[in-house]
């Protein structure tokens, strides 16, 4: 993956609500353009996987039953800036610390319950749109 590619998920909390075509209405009218997308859901091991990263922080038991716990949407966007311009347009982790008008302020229900997942790094949204995707399910 380029380094204008960011990877997201739309987590069990705003999938459930049915705040995904919202959602998805607000990163596409950002500018980024949608080169691979799945409905799918995780496995606790897989969440652990996924979210390895915070093994040793005291959230991470419940974050991956969380993430777990229904289905969810991954999706690799593609933007000039996409991993900095991406995070701006979610917000802060805690939704209550998130800006006006970002995805988490408009829609997530907690900290853990935070409406999506944006990747915080280059090197990670490569990692990240790799275990979700092959080669062959996304945009050139
Ligand atoms: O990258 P971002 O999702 O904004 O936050 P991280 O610090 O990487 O944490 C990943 C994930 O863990 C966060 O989206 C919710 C959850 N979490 C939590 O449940 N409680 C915390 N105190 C911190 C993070
Ligand atoms: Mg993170």
């Amino acid at each position: 993956m380029a380094s204008n590619r960011t990877f997201t998920m739309i987590k069990p909390d705003a999938f459930a609500e049915g705040n995904s075509g919202a959602i998805l209405k607000m990163i596409e009218e950002a500018g980024f353009k949608i080169v691979a997308i799945k409905a799918t859901q995780l496995s606790a091991e897989l969440a652990g996987k996924f979210y390895a990263v915070h093994k040793e922080r005291p959230f991470y038991n419940d974050l991956c039953n969380y993430m777990s716990s229904g289905p969810i949407i991954a999706a690799i966007l593609e933007k000039d800036n996409a991993v900095a311009d991406f995070r701006t347009l979610i917000g802060a982790t805690n939704p209550a610390e998130a800006a006006e008008g970002t995805i988490r302020k408009l829609f997530a229900k907690s900290i853990e319950a935070n409406a999506v997942h944006g990747s915080d790094s280059d090197e990670n949204a490569q990692i990240e749109g790799s275990f979700f995707f092959s080669q062959l399910e996304h945009v050139k």
